[in-house]
């Protein structure tokens, strides 16, 4: 009885194991920093941001993004049109192989429109980023205070 308790919980912990390396090896894009600002107005707008690694040695793209949270979700640029920061959606976000993309204010970032609800700070929802190549990442949006969407101003300077 003692015997096979401990040859199942050996079973168990090397399956374990193996699907997490197997798991490690499959993630070539990992997902972290992660949160949504609170929705504002009528149209319950709200940005997403996030940073995305690419492990892997081929370059690859942010294709899209599901969730029932929103109506709609877009991929969303900032372009300095004259002095004046606009929003551009984009068909993807380039994610170069061994490097890193952040989704920021002001610019990169995903655009949650029409939330099932006012999103405020401290609730969370799921997304699923999907890639062209690599396998698609679901993750835990929480919600959190930051600047105003559209208000970031501050010149890069690198
Ligand atoms: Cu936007």
């Amino acid at each position: 009885m003692l015997h096979n308790k401990v040859f199942l919980a050996a079973a168990l912990s090397a399956s374990f194991t193996l699907t997490a390396i197997a798991g490690a090896m499959a993630d070539t894009i990992v997902v972290s920093d992660q949160h949504a600002r609170p929705s504002l107005g009528v149209s319950r707008i709200s940005a997403g941001f996030l940073t995305l690694k690419n492990n892997g040695s081929e370059d690859d793209r942010l294709i899209s993004v599901d969730s029932d949270v929103a109506e709609r979700v877009e991929l969303h640029t900032h372009i300095n049109d004259k002095g004046v920061m606009r929003m551009r959606q984009v068909k993807s976000i380039p994610v170069k192989a061994d490097d890193i993309t952040m989704l920021k204010p002001g610019g990169y970032h995903i655009m949650f429109i029409k939330t099932a609800k006012q999103l405020k700070v401290g609730d969370s929802f799921r997304i699923k980023l999907n890639f062209a190549k690599a396998k698609p990442v679901s993750i835990t949006m929480p919600v959190t205070k930051i600047m105003g969407h559209g208000m970031m101003m501050k010149k890069k300077t690198n």
